[in-house]
């Protein structure tokens, strides 16, 4: 591996079949960058001009109850509507369009304004696991849903529209993009024999891409990480959906989930920014359950300090993108960061 830290090569994402460039000779000095703090966490336990805290109205109108754990509502401004329709459109196969349906919830992590997921203890971190799988199941059997998005946008840089711990709930009548990347992949490396992500957690197994790990989860910056400090959480036994989890299993991800994001919040002494989501077996994919492994995906923007942060443009956006900072040692950094007390 010595000799690939020097020179100029690409990477394999084997998820999506995506190529990655990787330039380490760009950053053979040591990293000494800077840690400037910036945005302080959020001071007040109840904010009253919050809309997602308990008993406060909301932007559309509707009064939130006084919750006292997770809480979940459906989005006053969704993306998508649940009326499905059959309507196509199709000209010459070049201006082409479809009728989408869907859900859009979202979830408060906790009632309280001031905390986020490396600051909650772990029982409400498991409450947040529990209330992500009751969704899952609920939305994923309504017969016009085919794939479910849980996704979290942490931070302004990353467009959170409050700071108050949240996440979003889309669940949708077509397989995105991603997914069916996703599937496609799983489904051929699961034809030669094994799981795709099983294999890689037993490459990646105590090595050098490791940031952190319980008897359950393993977070690593994968090695076609595309962010700088892009990790995944990835479940040690195979399973293809969140609501699969044994209650143990659940604990253990609201634990690494700490974990990884109190590492993340170390390296630049600020709240990091990122916008992270489980993967899951969409419902009509085309792989059969054991090749399907979930885990969730990291993608944080800042490169260099609080406020440097890796744009994807020129070559990244018209042909592909590329790094300079090795994820072995993004890795390291996030392996070997002081972590404060608690
Ligand atoms: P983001 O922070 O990831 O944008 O999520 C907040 C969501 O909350 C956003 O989709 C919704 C926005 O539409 N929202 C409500 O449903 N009600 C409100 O009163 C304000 C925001
Ligand atoms: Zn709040």
């Amino acid at each position: 591996m010595l000799e690939w830290m020097e020179r100029p090569h690409r990477r394999l994402n084997p998820l999506t079949g995506e190529w990655v460039l990787v330039s380490p000779q760009r950053t053979q000095r040591p990293w000494q960058g800077e840690v400037a703090k910036t945005e302080s966490p959020a001071a007040l336990r109840y904010d009253p001009t919050c809309y997602l805290c308990p008993g406060n109205e909301r932007a559309g109108g509707v009064r939130n109850p006084h919750y006292t754990s997770t809480f979940v509502f459906d989005n006053d401004f969704p993306a998508l509507i649940p009326t499905v329709q059959t309507d196509s459109l199709n000209e010459k196969d070049l201006v082409v369009a479809a009728p989408e349906a869907g859900v859009c919830r979202v979830m408060c992590f906790t009632p309280r304004h001031d905390l986020s997921i490396p600051s909650m203890d772990l029982n409400a971190l498991r409450a947040v696991v529990d209330t992500w799988c009751t969704e899952l199941v609920a939305l994923r059997s309504l017969p016009f849903i085919r794939y479910v998005q849980i996704f979290e946008n942490r931070g302004a840089l990353m467009g959170a529209s409050n700071p108050h711990p949240h996440c979003q709930i889309w669940a949708v009548q077509h397989t995105p993009n991603e997914l069916v990347k996703e599937d496609r992949r799983q489904r051929e490396y699961h034809e030669r024999g094994s799981c795709l992500l099983c294999d890689y957690v037993g490459l990646e197994s105590q090595g050098e891409r490791v940031v952190g790990e319980n008897e359950s989860f393993l977070a690593v910056v994968p090695f076609w990480a595309v962010w700088p400090f892009e990790t995944i959480v990835v479940p040690k036994r195979h399973f293809a959906r969140l609501d699969h989890t044994t209650s143990i299993e659940r604990d253990r991800l609201g634990a690494i989930l700490r974990d990884a994001t109190r590492r993340y919040d170390a390296v630049f002494g600020t709240p990091f920014p990122y916008s992270m989501g489980f993967h899951e077996q969409p419902v009509d994919s085309s792989a059969p359950a054991d090749a399907w492994h979930l885990h969730a995906h990291f993608y944080p923007p800042l490169l260099r300090s609080a406020t440097v942060r890796k744009f994807m443009v020129g070559f990244e956006l018209l042909a592909g993108p590329q790094r300079d900072i090795t994820p072995e040692s993004a890795a390291l950094r996030l392996r070997q960061v002081n972590l404060p007390d608690g």
